[in-house]
């Protein structure tokens, strides 16, 4: 099924035809490739183009390599709209999966400087500081550390961050949550985000940095995540 005469280069056809096989579920995730010489012999061509035609699928995150194994099919990559500002406990819930935490942390701690900016309280102002590991059905995808100002918040527990802040503040304390600014960036995994994300540290990552307000303009929290940027994509609608 590969056509030397074809003006698409014969890489990218076996790249197409991997990608068609991956998406029409012939292949699943997990599954294992045939290796570079197979491909080689059943369609007669240079183990350079299967490997470049393998590299692609590498990068464009359809195929992951194991060192010293081989090469398998990548997990799908979960789509995340931009557009509503929604708790990852809604967003688990609404993919039909199960969303869970690790607690890493919970204290109270005064605000350093750039904290208490974010969250207009004064320097030394007590503020939680919650880093947890989110879960969907019993996998890492993020690492979220939140800041939040604890005399605004109060009553929160290690049980409540267990799961879900957003339900506590909105269906406990009944306040308003409204808008987020959000600034997304990659950055590569450190030790810790390796640790906690099950990842190569050097992996890319998603770094997303989300301040939120209740309707009168207060802060309510300033979180910093990491997602992994192999299980993850943002997708959104733009208008003209
Ligand atoms: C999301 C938010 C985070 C928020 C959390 C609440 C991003 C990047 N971050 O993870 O800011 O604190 O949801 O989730 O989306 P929860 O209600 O499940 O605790």
């Amino acid at each position: 099924m590969i056509d030397k005469n074809s003006p698409l280069p014969i890489y990218a056809q076996l790249e197409e035809q991997i990608k068609e096989r991956i998406e029409s579920g012939n292949l699943k995730p997990g599954d294992g490739l045939p290796s570079e010489r197979e491909y080689c012999e059943r369609y007669g061509i240079s183990r350079m183009t299967v490997r470049q035609a393998i590299n692609n699928l590498v990068n464009d995150g359809y195929l992951r390599r194991e060192k010293g194994k081989g090469t398998y099919v990548a997990e799908k990559k979960l789509e995340q709209q931009l557009q509503g500002l929604t708790s990852f406990t809604e967003d688990m819930k609404a993919r039909g999966m199960e969303p869970s935490s690790t607690l890493l942390h919970f204290e109270i701690v005064p605000a350093p400087e750039s904290i208490a900016q974010l969250l207009s309280v004064g320097q030394h102002e007590p503020v939680y500081r919650i880093r947890r590991i989110r879960l969907a059905d019993g996998k890492p995808m993020a690492l979220e550390t939140s800041h939040i100002p604890a005399n605004l918040v109060p009553g929160l527990t290690p049980d409540i961050v267990a799961g879900s802040l957003y339900q506590y503040i909105e269906e406990r304390l009944r306040y308003p949550i409204d808008h987020s600014n959000q600034v997304i960036e990659s950055a590569a995994a450190g030790e810790m985000e390796s640790r906690h994300l099950s990842i190569p540290a050097g992996c890319p990552i998603l770094l997303i940095q989300r301040d939120t307000f209740l309707k009168d303009g207060t802060p309510i929290e300033t979180v910093k995540s990491a997602y992994r940027a192999d299980r993850y994509k943002f997708v959104t609608t733009i208008r003209r």
